[in-house]
């Protein structure tokens, strides 16, 4: 991708300003801009212009971001009330970050004084509202974007909770087998926002190994296991993970919510399914055994990658 032309940062703009271009051509197209609004132009051009590549639009906050991104964009205070505190963001991280409402949906099966490894943060929707939300709760964020972790961090301190969350850049895979933890939490990438186009979503396409593979290597850490999963994912796939473990794990699906609207599906596994006994605490059993030093709340690690 060419570099872009900072020059067409600066725009006094209400809010949203698109540009009718690709990124290639900002600079050329910026200056029909200012002749003739988009609206105006003759559904031809407009037709032509399409052709040349993803439209941009200027958000004074985030600077450039595609129209795709854009829509999420739009749902900013669902991803993250405090979103104008400052929150920091990549292309991403917009259009995978769960939704605060459902995150928090997810942080309550956690309780108080345990230890959750989420174990794909991305910029922190979940591991935020894990230690917002469980007192004592402390997380473990793993991602393998040192950007990602950057941005965790930066949002973390939006809400206080950075104290209560140990961010490590790594790969989940390579740091799996050192990792214990009372409640592993999992969410993913699942593509893109094209993930929808399929009718079925089977656990082979998940990113950046099938969700057979991602649970296993979960569940060596703890059976009690979250994973937060596309809406199209075939069902009966997810049940099936529960028999992965001998004897099988309690399993309990739920549809993940905002506002009325379906955003995913997420699979409870072990002690955290309601009704379950529930959790006896990592730090009440396994002390004995050596928890890894680093587990020591408040401790941050970064560069972890091996
Ligand atoms: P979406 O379906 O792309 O958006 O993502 P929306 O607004 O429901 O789309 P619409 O076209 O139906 O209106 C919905 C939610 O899924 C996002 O807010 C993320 O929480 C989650 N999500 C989406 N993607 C593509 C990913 C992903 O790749 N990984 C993870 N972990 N979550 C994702
Ligand atoms: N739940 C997060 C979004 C996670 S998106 C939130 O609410 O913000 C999935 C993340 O997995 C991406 O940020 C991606 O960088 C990360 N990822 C991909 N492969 C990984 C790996 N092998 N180990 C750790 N993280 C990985």
């Amino acid at each position: 991708m060419q570099p872009i032309d900072v020059e067409l940062a600066v725009l006094e703009t209400s809010e949203l300003t698109t540009f009718p271009c690709s990124v290639q051509n900002l600079r050329r197209t910026s200056a029909e801009k200012t002749k003739t609004p988009p609206s105006l132009l003759n559904p031809k051009k407009q037709k032509r212009r399409k052709k040349q590549g993803p439209c941009r639009k200027l958000i004074p906050e985030q600077g450039l971001i595609t129209t795709d991104i854009a829509k999420y964009w739009r749902q900013r205070y669902s991803l993250f009330s405090r979103y104008d505190d400052g929150i920091q963001m990549d292309e991403e991280g917009w259009f995978s970050a769960t939704p605060e409402e459902i995150a928090a949906t997810h942080a309550a099966r956690a309780s108080s004084g345990t230890i959750v490894i989420d174990c794909f943060s991305g910029v922190g929707g979940n591991a935020i509202q894990f230690a917002l939300r469980i007192r004592g709760c402390h997380v473990v964020a793993i991602d393998i974007d040192p950007q990602k972790i950057g941005y965790a961090i930066n949002n973390a301190k939006i809400y206080g909770v950075e104290d209560n969350i140990d961010f490590i850049v790594g790969d989940f895979f390579q740091l799996a087998p050192f990792l214990k933890a009372d409640v592993v939490f999992l969410s993913p990438p699942w593509g893109g926002p094209s993930y929808k186009k399929i009718q079925n979503f089977t656990l082979d396409l998940f990113k950046p190994r099938d969700g057979y593979s991602i649970f296993q290597v979960a569940q060596k850490i703890t059976p009690n296991i979250i994973m937060f999963l596309p809406r199209n994912v075939d069902i009966n796939q997810v049940e099936e993970l529960s028999w992965l473990s001998s004897p099988p794990l309690n399993f309990e699906i739920e549809e993940s919510h905002v506002q009325g609207y379906t955003k995913g599906i997420t699979a409870y596994f072990g002690y955290i399914v309601s009704g379950s006994p529930g959790l006896s605490k990592l730090s009440e059993v396994v002390t004995s055994q050596g928890i890894p030093s680093f587990f020591t709340a408040g401790m941050r690690l970064l560069g972890f990658n091996h």
